[in-house]
């Protein structure tokens, strides 16, 4: 047994210094501390892939890990991030913490969310750096989460038993593979059990989520608790399930019920005996912004000071019939240019392109690629895309349009080149200083 230095050489007492050090790290943030309330907190929408499914989540909504079903406004790059969080803090100067929670998995996005927070630490070094994942790419990244200074740490956990992971998760991916039933659901509880525990170790402050499903895990929350606790997770925040038919997941188009606030509450008592309980928290957006209940509105800030709105956009199509939108993003092996301005549409040289996607997989199975010669384009049509590479595409600016699929190139082009007028006529009102135009 290794017996702890009562004193360093310095005289501090090692467990107090640990112990005040977790005090500072508790004490700002709003969903670590009841008492943090007076802080606010910005989520930059930067991370849309996802590395597993769960039949609570259909992708088109933020991550039910930590928001509440609503498309994200906007996915941001990297740099879109940094100005939103510089423009948020001025209007907020009680933004202490900048998390990163989807709309998809921020660790299934490692390049994405790495980049932003580097960035977010080089604006302001005061801010909290907070990350909420599933866990299973925890173990992988924890380094370098640690050293983009990332202290406070999420990760959803909703059982530590196979069985009942197996109702919960229809597939999870993992090293190349696509892993189904009980196999997918024990991989992810052994990393995420393997992540918390390196984090821990690491010395962050870890939360844990879990989606309380009732028939489906309430009964196992005790002993979840009762495992967390050993674990030495300093908070844990049981949300109830959101289960809606209207938003297309497996479980609200199956029917599967919402817990009452009796069983919500009874789950949490439970849990109680071993873990110290989160009850305030929101379901917030993976865009969310301002005090925790508070939320302020992102589009009448984002509107506050007139958008540069370019002169003209370039535009990259995928088609295989060269009159039709036809062609999926990872099929195309040459685009046909446009450059589109509210006078005119002109049409440019082809651009070929290495296929991106080789094998039968989706997309989303393949390992990125280099996608940087696409970055002199503004928006790319086509029928169908992959999370991954439009991740990696939004990350350089590149808008990857799928809304026109089947449809005819020209109508498309003619319908963006509508939608630039109508910006380049809004971007004039917003700057005229003499108030109203008629
Ligand atoms: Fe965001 Fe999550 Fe960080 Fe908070 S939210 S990444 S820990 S900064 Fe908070 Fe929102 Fe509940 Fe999340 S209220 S959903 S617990
Ligand atoms: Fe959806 Fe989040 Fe689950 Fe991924 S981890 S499937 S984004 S709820």
């Amino acid at each position: 047994m290794t017996i702890q230095p009562l004193k360093q050489a310095n005289g501090e007492n090692p467990l107090s210094a640990q112990a005040s050090k977790q005090a500072a790290l508790v004490a700002k943030h709003p969903c670590f501390s009841k008492e943090g309330h007076q802080y606010a907190r910005i989520h930059l929408p930067v991370a849309p892939a996802c590395n597993i499914q769960c039949n609570y989540c259909n992708r088109k909504f933020d991550c039910s890990n930590e928001t509440r079903p609503g498309v994200v406004s906007k996915l941001l790059s990297p740099a879109a991030a940094v100005k939103r969080f510089v423009k948020v803090k001025k209007h907020v100067p009680e933004t202490q913490v900048v998390g990163i929670a989807g709309p998809g998995d921020p660790l299934a996005n490692p390049k994405a969310t790495l980049a932003s927070l580097k960035a977010i630490e080089k604006v302001d070094t005061d801010v909290h750096l907070c990350v909420s994942t599933n866990g299973l790419a925890l173990a992988d990244q924890l380094e370098s989460l640690i050293e983009a200074g990332v202290r406070h740490l999420t990760i959803t956990i909703n059982c530590i038993d196979a069985d009942i992971g197996q109702r919960i998760y229809p597939w999870v991916y993992f090293n190349q593979r696509r892993l189904r039933g009980r196999e997918a659901a024990q991989t992810l509880i052994d990393r995420q059990l393997l992540g918390l525990e390196a984090a821990i170790k690491a010395g962050m402050l870890v939360k844990v989520n879990t989606v309380l499903i009732p028939g489906i895990n309430d009964f196992h929350i005790e002993s979840l608790a009762k495992e967390l606790g050993r674990y030495g997770a300093f908070i844990h925040n049981i949300m109830p399930l959101i289960s809606d038919p209207a938003h297309g997941t497996y479980f609200g188009l199956m029917g599967q019920r919402e817990p009452t606030k009796q069983e919500l509450n009874l789950a949490r008592e439970q849990a109680g005996q071993s873990m110290l309980q989160m009850t305030h928290c929101q379901q917030c957006r993976a865009d969310a912004v301002g005090k925790l209940g508070q939320d302020i509105d992102l589009a009448a800030l984002e509107n506050s000071e007139p958008a540069q709105v370019a002169r003209s956009i370039q535009v990259a199509v995928a088609s295989s019939s060269l009159s039709l939108i036809d062609q999926h993003f990872g099929h195309a092996t040459q685009f046909s240019m446009y450059r589109v301005s509210a006078d005119e549409i002109t049409q440019l040289d082809d651009f070929s392109w290495q296929q991106y996607c080789q094998g039968s997989e989706q997309c989303d199975d393949s390992a990125v690629k280099d996608l940087s010669q696409l970055k002199h384009v503004d928006t790319i049509l086509c029928s169908r895309i992959g999370h991954a590479p439009q991740q990696e595409l939004s990350a350089m600016n590149v808008k990857a349009n799928t809304d026109y699929a089947l449809r005819d190139i020209r109508g498309a082009l003619e319908d963006l080149q509508q939608q630039l007028a109508a910006q380049q006529a809004n971007s004039r009102k917003s700057s005229c200083s003499m108030g109203e135009c008629s």
